[in-house]
């Protein structure tokens, strides 16, 4: 007979508060007359752990047992935001902890304001991810999640007279959502050398020796599904120093400071996300990283598999490895090794399994993002790795030359090693020949990737083996969490919250595009969001802007091919066009607020030029008794998660403008759609896919297509370049000073001026321009402009990241998803 676990958890408000009391005084040793806000956070947080902690062992229990394939999402990144709320909403209890927190005299939305961002990524790929985990454990599908615990997560930007200023992100001070398992440590090895040994049948076996040892310790993190039994699992490795080692040198030597460094530098690991997004720079301490964090991940998962007592040829039917991107490709050279050299397994018998385990994920074509490590730096830091990738190369060419004999250039550009000085190995390439599955993450760039740095491939081994799946967010924080009452709105309308879990339930909305209040009362949920975002800014940079401006928003990575700088150059134009215009003219205009937001990786100095010319902007356009309403420019510090949650549904237009084929997917354009907000972007990534569901005549397209992109290119750099004329009206406000120094911007004005205009602002900016002109002329019509967001939203349904996760898990992993028995 079933019996109920003695620790159901509480349901009530009085049982809540009991938790949050006990836990206080208690776990955290405090006295309730003084427990503040983060005090009321901590035990607030520690109750619902309690829950998550008695459905995640059961859930983990039950995925033993039951004997089926699992998945794993090898990630470098993992942007979860906060997980409080999260927790909250998806045991569906946070009307209790409200009611409770209340009676405790503290309001729901300072208790989870006290919570820090678990910001260990930078910023798509990384969010995309924690969609992923969310969904994955929602549909029931038992999944775990592989990352890095960094000790420090994504820095946190300050604005300082301007200029970006990078902070640590200290982050693990109370981690009520973590639990370390001292007991689950991997020995991980570095350096060395590779021998050779006779074993007992007399065959060859290499043998990995000497070098140092280094510790991965995990960290779980429970991973809720909302309004499921299912909560998974993300283990997160850390590094530290070999408890052998370290004592072995200690009394080797008797140099406890010696020793004591070797520490530090074993915990230097995991210590830094690296704060790049979209552009890899070839340091050892990054491959580093990626090989302990493989090899432990990769440790695991044999370990548990060996359980089982199945055979090697059934692995593949037990397990699925996802990589998200090729950050964790050393994934597929460990597992090689691991069946030739420590399980005994032929070579060919164990590239089939490694082959049919993985599965690649491919986020970018930029050339300066593709991973490539240096062969000198993999020989010294991972002997034996490299040999296998000789190897594996090796038997790829030798396949190659069958199919295509006497194709020498064929071999040299598919090849695994790069011939040049240094030779390099190109992960991008070995990731496609160790899995079955290559996935671009939207229609377009599924595409590009097949015609451009995979098209050989596509040749060797057919079109199958190449896919889509088209990237989706989790609905539940970026609708739900992020916007609550147009959720409760949605709910009303539909009848229930059913298509929190099946988006596509939305499109029943369609049916009261005449409903009067019920308009009315989505218009005054934008505004309420427009006010909270308003104050926000007002609180955090103390410019006052109005919230029946048109909000125009642009948060994301500042990159070159993200385009801030047409941006913002945009926005100059608008500032000289209001400038010239007389009293009358500009009563006929829509005010607008023009919200950027963003971080430049701490070496790209382009980007942070951008930021600085935002803010100098704002500084003239803010103070400008000319302007008043009409325009506004701001800069919000520090976007991260949880201020994208503040921002998303305050948008009326967002900005998605990246030059055509360059940005792989974008995810914020279907956050920004599903709050209610318009679009103006370019033909790319996802903007493409959505211009599809939504209608054309519901977003604002501009220009050049990614086909034209190359040619326009050539163009520039054989003289035909010709600037644009109102860009050069902008330039000029520039040089004559109007936004301070003209030199701090000599280099991005001259990029695109005498440097070829590589992302094609120039081309771009007409087109740009007259579109804003529509997005003002349509926002005067608030009733059509409502009815084209009601719309959109109702048509978002495919950009679930659980229609994302359905499509992996059929076409790619081959996995089910697990339920427990129904009992009575
Ligand atoms: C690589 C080597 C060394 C150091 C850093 C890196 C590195 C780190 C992060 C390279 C790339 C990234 C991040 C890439 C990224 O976020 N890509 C985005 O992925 C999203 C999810 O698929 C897409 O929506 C975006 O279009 C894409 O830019």
């Amino acid at each position: 007979a079933w019996k109920k676990h003695s620790a159901q958890g509480f349901t009530t408000k009085e049982q809540f508060e009991d938790e949050t009391v006990r836990h206080v005084e208690t776990t955290l040793a405090r006295s309730l007359f003084n427990c503040d806000e983060l005090a009321a956070y901590s035990g607030a947080s520690l109750a619902f752990r309690d829950r998550l902690v008695i459905e995640w062992n059961k859930t983990q229990q039950r995925q033993t047992f039951a004997d089926q394939k699992r998945v794993y999402y090898l990630s470098l990144e993992f942007l979860m935001g906060r997980a409080l709320d999260n927790a909250m909403l998806n045991v569906g209890l946070k009307d209790v902890a409200r009611a409770g927190l209340k009676d405790l005299g503290f309001r729901i939305e300072d208790v989870i304001s006290q919570e820090h961002d678990a910001a260990l990524g930078n910023g798509g790929l990384g969010r995309l991810a924690a969609c992923f985990l969310d969904s994955m454990a929602t549909l029931n599908y038992p999944a775990w999640g592989y990352g890095l615990r960094y000790r420090y997560g994504i820095f946190k930007q300050e604005i300082v007279d301007g200029y970006q200023v990078e902070v640590p992100d200290y982050w693990l001070d109370f981690n009520p959502w973590e639990f370390p398992r001292h007991d689950i440590t991997v020995d991980i090895q570095f350096y060395g050398h590779v021998s050779r040994h006779q074993d007992e049948d007399g065959k060859n076996v290499a043998v990995w020796e000497g070098g140092e040892i280094v510790d991965a310790v995990a960290y779980d993190v429970p991973i809720p599904g909302f309004q499921t039994p299912t909560t998974n699992n993300l283990r997160l490795w850390s590094s530290k120093a070999s408890k052998g080692e370290f004592d072995f040198q200690k009394f080797n030597s008797g140099d406890y400071e010696a020793s004591v460094g070797d520490q530090q530098r074993a915990e230097t690991i995991s210590a830094v996300l690296y704060p790049n997004d979209n552009l890899e720079r070839g340091k050892e301490l990054r491959l580093k990283q990626q090989y302990f964090w493989c090899a432990a991940s990769l440790y695991d998962i044999v370990r548990r598999f060996k359980k089982s007592k199945k055979a090697w040829s059934a692995f593949p039917d037990m397990v699925a490895i996802q990589l998200n991107d090729t950050h964790p490709t050393l994934a597929i050279v460990e597992l090689q090794r691991i069946l030739v050299d420590l399980e005994g397994l032929d070579w060919v018998e164990a590239w089939g399994i490694v082959q049919n385990t993985f599965s690649y994920a491919n986020h970018t074509v930029m050339p300066e993002a593709l991973e490539k490590w240096s062969v000198p730096v993999m020989q010294n830091l991972l002997p034996r790795h490299l040999q296998i990738i000789y190897e594996v190369n090796s038997q790829f060419l030798q396949m190659v030359e069958k199919q295509f004999p006497k194709d020498r250039d064929m071999l040299r550009r598919v090849s695994i090693i790069e011939e040049s000085q240094p030779k390099m190995v190109r992960m991008a390439y070995l990731a496609t020949i160790g899995s079955h599955k290559v996935n671009g993450v939207a229609e377009l760039h599924s595409d590009l990737i097949k015609s451009t740095i995979f098209k050989d491939f596509v040749e060797i081994y057919g079109p199958d083996k190449f896919t889509n799946v088209t990237n989706g967010i989790t609905p539940r924080r970026w609708l739900h969490q992020a916007n609550p009452r147009l959720s409760e709105l949605i709910a009303s309308k539909l009848g229930g919250y059913e298509f929190l879990t099946d988006l596509t339930k939305l499109n029943k909305l369609e049916h009261f595009l005449d409903d009067k209040d019920f308009k009315k009362e989505w218009q005054e949920i934008k505004y309420a969001n427009k006010v909270r975002l308003a104050q926000h800014i007002v609180n955090t940079t103390g410019v006052r802007v109005n919230p029946k401006a048109l909000f125009d928003i642009q948060v994301k990575r500042i990159h070159e091919y993200k385009r801030q700088q047409l941006n913002i150059l945009g926005v100059i134009h608008r500032y000289l066009t209001i400038k010239a215009m007389s009293a009358e003219e500009r009563k006929k205009l829509a005010p607008r607020v023009s919200i950027f937001g963003g971080k430049a990786a701490p070496g790209y100095w382009m980007a942070k030029t951008v930021i600085h010319l935002v803010c100098s902007v704002g500084e003239v356009v803010n103070n400008d008794k000319d302007v008043g309403d009409l325009l506004k420019v701001v800069y919000i510090e520090d976007y991260n998660v949880s201020k994208a949650e503040i921002i998303t549904p305050a948008s009326d237009i967002s900005e998605h403008i990246s030059t055509a084929g360059t940005e792989a997917s974008g995810t914020s354009n279907m956050k920004f759609v599903l709050n209610g907000g318009l679009i103006i972007g370019t033909c790319d990534g996802a903007n493409i896919e959505i211009t599809r569901e939504v209608g054309e005549s519901n977003i604002f397209l501009f220009g050049n297509l990614a086909e034209d992109v190359e040619d326009l290119r050539h163009a520039h750099n054989y003289g035909s370049f010709k600037l644009d004329p109102d860009l050069a009206k902008v330039f000029d406000a520039i040089k004559d000073g109007a936004f301070g120094d003209a030199n701090r911007f000599t280099a991005l004005c001259s990029s695109i001026t005498d440097h070829g205009d590589y992302y094609l602002v120039s081309d771009d900016f007409n087109s740009y321009i007259k579109t804003h002109a529509l997005v003002d002329e349509a926002y005067k019509d608030q009733d059509a402009w409502l009815e084209k967001c009601i719309t959109s939203v109702s048509r978002m349904g495919f950009f679930s990241s659980d229609r994302c996760i359905q499509e992996y898990a059929e076409m790619i992993w081959n996995v089910e998803p697990l339920v427990p028995e129904q009992r009575n």
